[in-house]
């Protein structure tokens, strides 16, 4: 990153220029994944241009589903050329969308706020000190000469209470709660999304969540906390592979723990899918995630891994020790 910070500029210019523009976001997509994408979809078409937006990998979270709608799509229907936009992706590789459609774009811009961003674009806005992604969509928007009103930002507040944990994250800043004071000001109405995003849960999920807590290890004197969820748990509660989404949370929220892993078993793919998060930020989960092929940010990251579960513990608990808790 430069001095003069984050060049957003270059992206209002890039998509400005653009006829069509496909905006594709990160696999299994979050709330700051889908309300980027959505808030993105909404304000580039409100700016006059061609949009189209795409879940390629998987189905959209039952959370947010009444924010996309039937908005996004699979792959494209435009013709080459077009130009792509990424939004809160870290790397290429985690970008979910055909392979096909890459090949078509002639531009790829990359608005992100990963501090490990690899930089795949064409054109890389990335903001480290944006809470969320929707906010640098808000910046790039803003100078497109859009006008944020109540619909586009209904996607972009999403993103910023689920990335900021609701406003209690480390990353809540005086400028993610200025977002949050604009958006309202502009008709987004915080209670709505409560409502929607997390008080329409599932009974499947809240069982899910029950055998999960039930199976918490703790290791290296309680500085660790530990769980999985396993194929076999999603049957048995017919809970799909999302519902466990808030698991980690309450493992992190244990009085003396420092890093809370999820092991998840997902229905296809890798064995294992890990999620890492850390409570203080004295162990960097990105750096333990990058030893295994995954990435993210300092206090919340990822990977899959092969391993046998044994072994993936005796990693983590070994990454954690070397990482300095
Ligand atoms: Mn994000």
């Amino acid at each position: 990153v430069s001095e003069a910070g984050p060049d957003y500029a270059a992206a209002a210019t890039a998509l400005a220029a653009a006829e069509r523009i496909v905006v594709v976001t990160h696999e299994n997509p979050d709330g700051d994944a889908l309300g980027s994408l959505i808030g993105a979809l909404r304000g580039l078409r409100a700016a006059g241009k061609a949009v189209e937006a795409l879940v390629a990998d998987a189905p959209v979270p039952r959370e947010y589903r009444w924010l996309t709608g039937d908005d996004t799509r699979v792959t494209t229907t435009f013709a080459a050329p077009y130009t792509l936009l990424a939004v809160d992706c870290g790397s290429g590789a985690r970008v979910a969308c055909p392979e096909s459609v890459r090949a078509g774009a002639t531009c790829t811009v990359n608005v992100d706020h990963h501090h490990d961003n690899t930089r795949f674009g064409d054109v890389n806005v990335v903001d480290a000190g944006a809470a969320c992604a929707t906010i640098m969509v808000a910046e790039v928007l803003g100078r497109l000469g859009v006008e944020i009103e109540a619909t586009i930002g209904l996607a972009l507040y999403v993103g910023l209470v689920t990335d900021t944990g609701r406003f209690q994250y480390s990353n809540t800043d005086a400028r993610a709660l200025r977002f949050a004071a604009d958006l309202a000001a502009r008709g987004v109405q915080p209670h709505e999304v409560f409502v929607r995003v997390y008080e329409a849960v599932p009974a499947a999920r809240v069982r899910l969540l029950g055998l999960a807590l039930g199976r918490l290890e703790l290791r290296l004197a309680g500085r660790i906390a530990l769980t999985s969820v396993t194929r076999e748990d999603l049957a048995s509660t017919g809970a799909d592979e999302a519902a466990s989404d808030g698991v980690i949370d309450h493992l992190r929220a244990i009085d003396g723990v420092e890093l809370a892993a999820l092991i998840r078993e997902p229905a296809s793919g890798p064995r294992y899918k890990v999620s890492l998060r850390s409570q203080s930020g004295a162990v960097d989960v990105s750096a333990i995630a990058h030893a295994a092929g995954g990435g993210g940010h300092p206090r919340a990251a990822g990977f899959s891994s092969d391993l046998a579960l044994q072994e993936l513990v005796a990693f983590i608990e070994r990454e954690a020790s070397a990482g300095g808790i």
